[in-house]
C-alpha cells in the first residue's frame, strides 16, 4: 500500500472518520503502511485520514528521554473514545499535515481513552504527559478537527500568512 501525507489546506482533513468493523487484513496492510511513513517523516502520531483513509484509526510513538522511537513503543488505536479528561497543560504542537508550524495548544492534562487493537481487543489506558496531549491531537483529526483550528482569530490569521508564505517558498525551490 502505497501512502502520501495529505497536508493543509486539503479538505479531505475535515473529513469525520468511520468506525472500524472488519478488524482485517486490509486494515492491518493499512495499519502497517502508516507506521514507516510516520517514522520517515518524523512524526510521533498520525491518523489514517492524513493518508485520505478516513477510519478511526491512529497510530502513536512517543520518544523516550533518549529520542528513541523502538517499534516495541508503537501504539495503534481503533475506534478510540476518550472518556475521561481532567486538568489543563499547554504544549507547543505540531503536525505532519501542517508542515513546519507549531504553536501553544491548551489541551487536558489527564485522560483514559478505550480503544480497541488491530485485533478487535477491547482496551483501557490512562495517560497524561505528551502521551495525553498526542491522543487527543490524534482523535480530533478523526473528526476532521486540525490543531489550527484551536488558534485564536488573530493567531490562525497569523498561522494562514505564515503558512501561504511557506508553500510559495516551497513551489519556488521545487
Ligand atoms: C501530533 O505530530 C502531536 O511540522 C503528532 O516539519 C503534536 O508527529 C502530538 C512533524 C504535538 C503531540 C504533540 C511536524 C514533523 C511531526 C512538522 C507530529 C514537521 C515534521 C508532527
Ligand atoms: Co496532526
Amino acid at each position: 500500500m502505497k501512502l502520501t501525507i495529505v497536508e493543509y489546506p486539503n479538505k479531505k482533513l475535515k473529513e469525520k472518520s468511520l468506525r472500524v468493523e472488519k478488524f482485517d487484513s486490509e486494515l492491518h496492510d493499512l495499519l502497517d503502511a502508516m507506521y514507516p511513513i510516520m517514522m520517515e517523516s518524523n512524526g510521533i502520531g498520525l491518523a489514517a485520514i492524513q493518508v485520505a483513509h478516513a477510519k478511526q484509526v491512529l497510530i502513536l510513538n512517543i520518544p523516550e528521554e533518549d529520542g528513541e522511537q523502538p517499534y516495541e513503543n508503537l501504539l495503534e488505536m481503533i475506534n478510540p473514545v476518550i472518556t475521561h479528561k481532567s486538568g489543563t497543560t499547554t504544549y507547543q504542537e505540531g503536525c505532519l499535515s501542517v508542515p513546519q508550524f507549531y504553536e501553544d495548544i491548551t489541551r487536558y492534562e489527564n485522560i483514559t481513552v478505550n480503544y480497541q487493537d488491530r485485533d478487535g481487543n477491547t482496551k483501557t489506558l490512562e495517560a497524561d504527559g505528551l502521551l495525553s496531549i498526542a491522543i487527543q491531537h490524534e482523535v480530533d483529526h478523526l473528526n476532521g478537527i486540525l490543531f489550527i483550528d484551536k488558534l485564536s482569530y488573530s493567531r490562525r490569521k497569523k498561522f494562514e500568512k505564515e503558512y501561504k508564505k511557506l508553500q510559495k517558498e516551497k513551489k519556488r525551490s521545487s
